[in-house]
């Protein structure tokens, strides 16, 4: 079967419930809608209910008033609880009427299971090596589209012809959608906690991450990329060894590896065939500098040698990777600070690599807290001048300043935060160490204030923007 037409057709005219009507939702409508499916819809929040009306959706409406059992299956989007804090009261009625719970990617590659997929996952990263592997592919020549968490909900992308690779970006919330969907090439970058108020425990978050790396497929060949850097990561390499399902490509950026592919001083290494080659050096490539997007980097090599590409062409190819926005991303420098803007960074793993390669720091910092707050941060305090903080953590986050004896001040808002910021970095610069950065790295979701961290994201860089080279007095 190709296609949402010819999957619809099989429904022989039962409805579809969709329920979230967030770009994901209102994406699977559209498309089903198209398609000529019936389709019964919800939202909890009444304006997403105004949306449906306008496009002429029956509307779900009381949830314990259907009967969920004459629909054929339920599309949840990812951000409606499944399973934690609680199941969504919309998953328990399908649950009891046991019909099945599926994602947009799942219901997408049952209407195109014949198309060659790359899936990647893993906390932090997945974004910069979802672009990243695109722009390889694309370079070097083969048709290619991507999609997924990444912001483009898989129903808008164009599937491309045969002989393609549709490129996606998974969170652990539409693995957990994904009953039988496991992609051609897998990737697991790396696993640190993060979203464990929607899973419940590490343990459950780190499952739901290694079922990607399963496979189910048969006659097709699997691969499976992992960084083995931590231990969870290893323990999930060291399952999909023993079972076997897949060819194991390892990736590591702290160890030599025997066979894999490995980066040691910042050049990448490919020990997968005969002999070490020799790739390249990641260091001379501008929008690839610092170690965790050497991870990146290994990790989409990897996958493109696995879609057949030469070496020395993704090389070639990554040299021209124009990065991405919001990943500590070089907005402005006045007077020799950096403005960096690393809104992406939404949990302490992420905001690391922001704080590990810098000195002189001025941090921007808060937000909507998650359960590990900023453990493990502290590590870094001398490199830390001054922390700015905002948005509903504040009062916690004050705390742990204290502690661990680092400057700051209460500033609520990303407006404050920055003249504060601004005044104290360019009153202190030339000091040992350099002109320093200020630096947006909230370790935390942007929710409390901001519609999600590209809005934070550019609400700093407009602000930034807007800052005078006078030094303020
Ligand atoms: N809603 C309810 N009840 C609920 C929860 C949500 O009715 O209990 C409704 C909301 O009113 C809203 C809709 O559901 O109308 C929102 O759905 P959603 O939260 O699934 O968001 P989408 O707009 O569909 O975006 C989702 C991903 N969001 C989440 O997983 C939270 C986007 O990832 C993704 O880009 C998009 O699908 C396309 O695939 C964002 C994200 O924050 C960037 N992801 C997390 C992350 O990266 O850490 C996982
Ligand atoms: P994701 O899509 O998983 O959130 P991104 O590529 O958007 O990942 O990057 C999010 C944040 O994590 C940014 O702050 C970025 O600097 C940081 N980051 C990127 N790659 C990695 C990595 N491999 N390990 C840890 N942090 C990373």
């Amino acid at each position: 079967m190709t296609g949402l037409k010819a999957f619809v057709e099989t429904l022989k005219g039962k409805p579809v419930a969709v329920f979230g009507m967030g770009i994901t939702g209102l994406s699977v409508v559209k498309a089903l809608k198209k398609a000529g499916a019936k389709i019964v819809a919800g939202d909890d929040h009444p304006e997403s209910v105004e949306t449906l009306k306008k496009l002429n959706i029956e509307i779900l409406g009381n949830i314990e008033d259907r009967d969920f059992s004459k629909f054929a299956f339920l599309l949840l989007s990812p951000g409606v609880p499944l399973t934690h804090p609680q199941p969504h009261p919309v998953v328990s009625a399908a649950q009891e009427a046991g019909i099945e719970v599926i994602g947009d990617v799942e219901l997408w590659h049952r209407c195109y299971p014949d198309v060659k997929t790359i899936g990647i996952t893993g906390t932090n990263g997945k974004s910069t090596t979802t672009s990243l592997t695109h722009h390889i592919l694309k370079e070097g020549g083969l048709k290619t589209v991507f999609g997924g968490n990444i912001g483009n909900p898989v129903f808008e992308m164009k599937v491309p012809a045969k002989e393609g690779v549709v490129v996606l970006e998974l969170s652990s919330f539409q693995i957990d959608l994904c009953p039988e969907f496991r992609p051609d090439i897998a990737i697991l970058l790396n696993l640190t906690p993060d979203h464990i108020d929607r899973h419940g425990t590490m343990e459950n978050y780190a499952a739901v991450k290694a079922r990607l790396l399963e496979g189910t497929k048969g006659e097709r060949t699997l691969t499976g990329i992992i960084d083995v850097e931590d231990t969870l990561t290893q323990k999930i390499y060291e399952a999909a060894l023993e079972t076997g399902a897949r060819r194991l490509l390892p990736v590591s950026t702290a160890k030599v590896l025997e066979s894999g592919i490995y980066v040691q001083e910042g050049v990448l290494y490919d020990a997968t065939g005969e002999g070490i080659l020799k790739v390249g050096d990641l260091e001379e490539i501008k929008s690839l500098k610092g170690l965790h997007n050497h991870q990146n980097a290994a990790c989409a090599y990897a996958a493109a040698r696995a879609a057949g590409m030469a070496p020395l062409d993704i090389f070639a190819a990554m040299q021209s990777y124009p990065g991405l926005q919001h990943r500590q991303f070089l907005v402005r420098t006045i007077n020799g600070v950096a403005y960096v803007n690393d809104s992406k960074a939404t949990n302490a793993a992420a905001s690391a690599m922001a704080l590990a390669c810098r000195q002189n720091i001025y941090w921007i910092v808060g937000g909507r807290k998650k359960e590990t707050g900023l453990d493990g941060l502290e590590i870094f305090a001398s490199n830390i001048k001054h922390a700015f903080l905002i948005g509903e953590s504040s009062e916690d986050f004050a705390k742990w300043f204290e502690t661990y004896g680092v400057d700051f001040t209460r500033c609520f808002t990303l407006e404050n935060a920055i003249l504060k910021a601004h005044a104290i970095a360019q009153e202190n610069r030339g000091q040992p160490g350099g002109a320093g950065s200020v630096l947006l790295s909230p370790a935390c979701a942007s929710f409390d204030q901001y519609k999600n961290f590209e809005h934070r994201g550019d609400h700093f860089t407009d602000l930034v923007e807007k800052l005078t080279e006078e030094v303020p007095g």
